[in-house]
């Protein structure tokens, strides 16, 4: 499912297209279709990325509808919780491989709490993440590339009009999904690595702010190297009410065995915790542990704040 607006699914059909039946098509035919919600799925949610079964007029010719009636089983779920309040969680993605985090360097100015807050959103889905860096035109990358260094995070710096080859063949044959706030020039890098793409773009009056969240809704378009890149609206926040300590930890594998020696339900931020032991003893990088601390404090406080 490629995109979806008000209940109607639009659904790419064809050779080529992850979980789909090719049969009874012409060779590298490929067609969409609009479906609506079978009865049958019940309250069952349809995200983009979901690789679904249509059954009923699946011709794609204008006026006709299709039926989804079911939804296959997902790799992985890209979701937030609205604020940390909120336990219900929204799923945003199905099924993508790679969490593309898009910062600008200026305009608007980076945030690191939501880039934190985005990282572990992709620990949590078990999807790996890359750091996109735009408007290189407008400010440097040193200070952020050095803060996430510690990490391990794959990063690339972009700039409109300038050359992409190294995202893009990072890009090639993954399903990717980029995120970001609004503004930071999501949608004008689809519309660079896809051609035809024709994503609107905004305006951004910088005094009235005006021309915010151009993008309204996920859409999935397909590479020219092959794979998938959807594009998101910009969001303003990023709850993780639902990820626990664990889920973070699991991407510290350096630390995670020393928290055995941890006091029982070890926040891992207090001065009791093992951690600042087993690092002063020079087990693991210092950074590291501020990095995994800044990263279960990201989870807590208003997301808005970001
Ligand atoms: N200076 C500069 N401006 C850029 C660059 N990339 C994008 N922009 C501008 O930034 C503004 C926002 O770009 P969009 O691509 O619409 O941003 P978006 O992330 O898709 O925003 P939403 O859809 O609202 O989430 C537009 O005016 C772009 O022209 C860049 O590399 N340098
Ligand atoms: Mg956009
Ligand atoms: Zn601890």
């Amino acid at each position: 499912m490629v995109a979806v607006d008000r209940g109607r699914y639009t659904c790419l059909v064809g050779e080529g297209v992850p979980g789909t039946e090719t049969s009874g098509r012409r060779r590298g035919e490929r067609t969409l279709v609009v479906a609506m919600k079978a009865r049958e799925l019940g309250r069952k949610g349809i995200v983009v990325g979901d690789r679904v079964a249509l059954v009923g007029d699946v011709t794609g010719q204008p006026d006709t509808l299709a039926r989804v009636v079911r939804v296959e089983e997902r790799t992985s779920m890209l979701r937030r919780s609205a604020d940390d309040t909120d336990d219900i969680e929204r799923p945003i993605v199905a099924n993508a491989d790679r969490l593309v985090i898009v910062t600008a360097l200026a305009d608007p100015p980076p945030r690191p709490r939501m880039i934190d807050r985005m990282l572990v959103a992709a620990f949590d889905a078990d999807i790996e993440p890359l750091l996109c860096l735009t408007k290189s035109d407008l400010a440097p990358a040193g200070d952020l590339v050095a803060l996430y260094e510690p990490l391990g995070v794959p990063y690339v710096v972009v700039r409109r009009g300038g050359a992409l080859d190294e995202l893009a063949g990072v890009l090639a044959d993954r399903i990717s999904v980029l995120v970001g706030h609004s503004g930071v020039g999501k949608s004008t890098l689809v519309n660079a690595l896809v051609p035809h793409a024709r994503r609107a773009v905004s305006h951004v009056n910088a005094v009235t702010g005006r021309g915010r969240h151009t993008s309204t809704s996920a859409v999935a378009l397909e590479l020219p190297e092959g794979g998938w890149i959807i594009d998101t609206p910009g969001v303003r926040s990023f709850g993780l009410a639902h990820v626990s300590v664990e889920t973070v930890l699991a991407a510290f594998p350096d630390l995670v065995d020393a928290t055995a020696g941890c006091p029982k339900g070890c926040t891992h931020l207090d001065d009791d915790c093992a951690l600042v032991g087993y690092v002063a003893e020079g087990h693991a990088d210092p950074a590291r542990l501020e990095s995994l601390r800044r990263l279960l404090a990201s989870r807590e406080g208003a997301p808005d704040e970001d």
